[in-house]
């Protein structure tokens, strides 16, 4: 089976490091270790003691070095997948690591699939499926808030409390299962009522997980945020005012931004994935209309769009063309330059900032205003992760919101049983307990490799 197989991989990022890092997880790991590493003091890693650090050279099956290194053994189950894992630590460079994950694999081992480290440490049974996700989440956070969010998932704190709802809920169906052998009429309308509360605070529970949907995905993701504008308004500038950098270029020629440039900044916690992108205007050049098809679409689907225009010169025509592409409750009307002599403009917007580049005039405006839209962010409470778990969510209050309507109607507590179960399963795909395998797979494909 695949399973038994021993997997290996670079888990460290590619580039020119100090230290790069192969990893081996699986029940050869040890002996594949072996044939490839010379400690410096002749042991064997397969007679060494669990977690002691042994200092060597890593060769080739021809026994040429190819680098020296500190080998870390971990003995199933003490490991992070709960195999039996090995990690070479040796120069971080590109060629090094590729030929040692090489010699690897001529010893035995073959290459790991995205995620399948963590994949194993799940399906061992080391940490459940919202603990898997969160290791990705951690790798990827962008603020400290996120990497917060992502660290309470990660301990358990998050499943623990959503094990909580099951259990009170496995609570109701026993009192249920108590009843059953009642006849109907002989069940108290008291008991019903409590009953019915308790299913009723289940429900208000779970919708305080969902409430924060919105902005558990801007935390983990980034607030999607785009530079709209028409040529030479200043997006590029202030895409670079806002990271700090040269990133995009400036100049004074029109149509300067092709492409979309995407970089991403911390306002309070929160990261914005802010996109530079084309001026737009009418133009005959297909690369550049090609950049401006990209910026009207942004202009629709970002979650923020920040509408940029000169104020030192009259609005024209094409401005108020970007003007009709903006949605006005996820939109903020930004007048430029303001450090040069502004013109009167008539804007239909309920609120605009005068921002300056160069003099960096409004700009705490701008990100207050950013705040304001993205909403007040209790970074302590729940945070549903993503779609699947929204909806699966969503689901297990629908069962119950059908539990109490059977309630209501008086058909028989039987039937309340059925819907309590119903949302019971439900809560199984979020820990990964009835998770199908094409689910489990769509997951950890997410994963680098390594991971
Ligand atoms: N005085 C002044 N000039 C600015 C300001 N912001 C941008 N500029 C100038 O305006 C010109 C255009 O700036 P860009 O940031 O390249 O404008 P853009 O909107 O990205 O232009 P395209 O990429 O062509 O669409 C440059 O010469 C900038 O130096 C500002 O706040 N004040
Ligand atoms: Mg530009």
């Amino acid at each position: 089976m695949k399973q038994n197989e021993t997997i290996s991989a670079i888990a460290t990022a590619t580039g020119a490091a100090g230290i790069g890092i192969v990893r081996l997880s699986g029940v050869d790991s040890i002996d594949i270790a072996d044939k490839i590493f010379s400690a410096a003091n002749h042991q064997k890693l397969s007679d060494v003691d669990d977690r002691k650090i042994i200092f060597g050279h890593v060769k080739n099956l021809d026994g040429e070095i190819i680098d020296e290194a500190v080998v870390l053994v971990m003995r199933a189950p003490k490991s992070y997948t709960k195999e039996n894992v090995v990690e070479i630590q040796c120069h971080g460079g590109v060629e090094v690591l590729r030929e040692i994950l090489n010699v690897t694999f001529t010893a035995g081992a073959r290459p790991a699939e995205r995620g399948e480290f963590t994949k194993r440490a799940f399906l061992n049974g080391r940490i459940d499926l919202s603990q898997a996700q969160a290791v990705l989440d951690v790798i990827q956070a962008k603020t400290s808030a996120a990497l917060n969010i992502a660290q309470n998932r990660l301990s358990g704190k998050t499943s623990k409390k959503i094990r909580a709802v099951r259990q009170k809920i496995l609570n109701v169906l026993a009192h249920i299962d108590a009843l059953i052998d009642f006849p109907e009429d002989d069940i108290d309308d008291v008991v019903l009522n409590e009953i019915d509360n308790e299913i009723a605070a289940q429900i208000d529970e779970l919708n305080n997980f969902l409430k924060n949907y919105r902005q558990g995905k801007i935390l983990r993701e980034g607030l999607s945020t785009a530079i709209i504008g028409k040529p030479n308004v200043g997006k590029s500038s202030l895409l670079n005012y806002l990271t700090d950098s040269d990133r995009a270029i400036v100049t004074e020629i029109p149509g300067t931004t092709r492409d979309s440039i995407e970089e991403f900044i911390n306002v309070g916690g929160v990261p914005l994935k802010i996109i530079d992108t084309a001026g737009i205007r009418n133009s005959g050049d297909a690369v550049e209309k090609i950049g401006i098809d990209r910026a009207r679409e942004l202009a629709q689907s970002a979650e923020l769009v920040l509408a940029l225009f000169d104020g030192s010169r009259p609005l024209d025509d094409e401005d108020a063309e970007i003007f009709k592409l903006l949605k006005s409750d996820s939109s903020i009307v930004l007048l430029t330059k303001s450090d040069l002599p502004q013109v009167a403009v008539d804007i239909d917007a309920e609120k605009i900032i005068h921002i300056s580049t160069k003099t960096g005039a409004g700009i705490d405006e701008l990100l207050a205003a950013v705040t304001d839209k993205v909403g007040k962010i209790d970074f302590e409470s729940n945070f549903v992760r993503d779609e699947r778990e929204a909806d699966i969510l969503r689901r297990a209050v629908k069962n119950l919101e059908s539990a109490r309507e059977t309630i209501k109607l008086n058909v028989g507590i039987d039937f309340v049983s059925i819907d309590l179960r119903a949302a019971l399963e439900l809560f199984g795909e979020l820990t990964g307990e009835t998770v199908t395998e094409d689910v489990i797979n769509e997951i950890f494909s997410k994963f680098c490799i390594g991971k």
